[in-house]
């Protein structure tokens, strides 16, 4: 029955309210609905998981809010980006960097083997970040990639057959690629006639040595596509050869649907958007070879 669980905190000025959304958006929140009523401002930020914790007796607690998130030197190189950017106006580089000592820590071990670092964007609110230090913790072993795309350039390869459907798709992409970090001059966008010519420009791309990942988007109706399976079948193996010969990856973004209706239900109006979730595999394939050809032995980037 329990569905969600919110923290209300106040802002003490107008001021500390902006900065504290504008810190927010930047580490990557999502956002949820904002409100005004009167004089009064709301604005939310959403969190995959949320726990609530008691604590009876003293403990050592390092915030009243703690974060919980992956790649924690890449969340504080954001808050660091963040607060050197919004440091007081005027400010001389030693000043800055004074702040920045008293506002942001470095990465420390705790005592409940987790690594941490606080960050405190508006006086008097000391937010806490942390990530097991031991990923694997109860978990069997694997190597996985990160939603992170810090350093990643992407390529979107979008067919103009059916635009009404693969713009939808197109958007989704941008969506996941943009929540994740990405800088837009960090994607680009190809548009092809049709189906059949994505593997063709896909593979052009990636042999450039500019693009980390290739989101490949287009749909293919059965009932209005004469050699569908052949068309189908070609489309397929020519984006696969081209992530398996380069090495890039190649996210399949190609609807392949019987009727309109069920691929716009695919791009967004009811079954999710496959744009999104090609996207999502793009940057989680690239994050995972990165760490598959930094492992020096088997499992020890783990
Ligand atoms: C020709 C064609 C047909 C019939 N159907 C589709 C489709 O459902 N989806 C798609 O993306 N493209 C289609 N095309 C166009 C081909 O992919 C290709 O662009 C043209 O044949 C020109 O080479």
């Amino acid at each position: 029955m329990i569905k969600g669980l919110t923290l209300l905190r106040s802002a003490s000025t107008p001021a500390a309210f902006d900065r504290l959304g504008s810190f927010f958006a930047a580490l990557g929140f999502e956002p949820g609905p904002g409100w005004v009523n009167g004089a009064n401002r709301g604005s939310s930020f959403r969190a995959p998981l949320a726990t609530i914790e008691w604590i009876d007796g003293a403990a050592d607690t390092p915030a009243d809010l703690l974060i919980e998130v992956t790649s924690l030197g890449a969340v504080r190189d954001a808050a660091e980006a963040w607060l050197r950017a919004h440091a007081a106006e005027g400010a001389t580089e030693a000043e800055t960097l004074q702040s920045l000592q008293a506002t942001l820590s470095r990465i420390e071990p705790t005592v409940w083997k987790t690594e941490l670092f606080t960050a405190e964007p508006v006086p008097g609110i000391r937010i806490a970040f942390w990530e097991w230090a031991e990923p694997l913790k109860g978990k069997p072993a694997a190597m996985e990639g990160d939603l992170v795309v810090t350093g990643m350039r992407f390529a979107i390869v979008v067919a103009r057959w059916n635009a009404v459907i693969t713009d939808r798709l197109l958007q989704g992409s941008l969506d996941a690629l943009l929540r994740s970090g990405a800088r837009r001059e960090d994607i680009e966008i190809v548009r092809v006639p049709g189906a059949w010519e994505i593997p063709d420009a896909a593979r052009t791309l990636a042999e450039t040595g500019r693009i980390d990942g290739i989101i490949t988007l287009g749909v293919l109706l059965r009932g209005e596509t004469a050699h569908y399976e052949a068309i189908y079948n070609e489309v397929s193996r020519g984006i696969g050869q081209s992530q398996q010969e380069t090495g890039i990856p190649h996210a399949f973004g190609v609807l392949t649907c019987e009727t309109l209706e069920q691929a716009l239900d695919r791009a967004g109006l009811k079954a999710g958007n496959k744009g999104f979730e090609a996207a999502s595999a793009a940057i989680e394939m690239v994050s995972l070879k990165r760490k598959i050809k930094a492992a020096p032995v088997q499992g020890s980037a783990l």
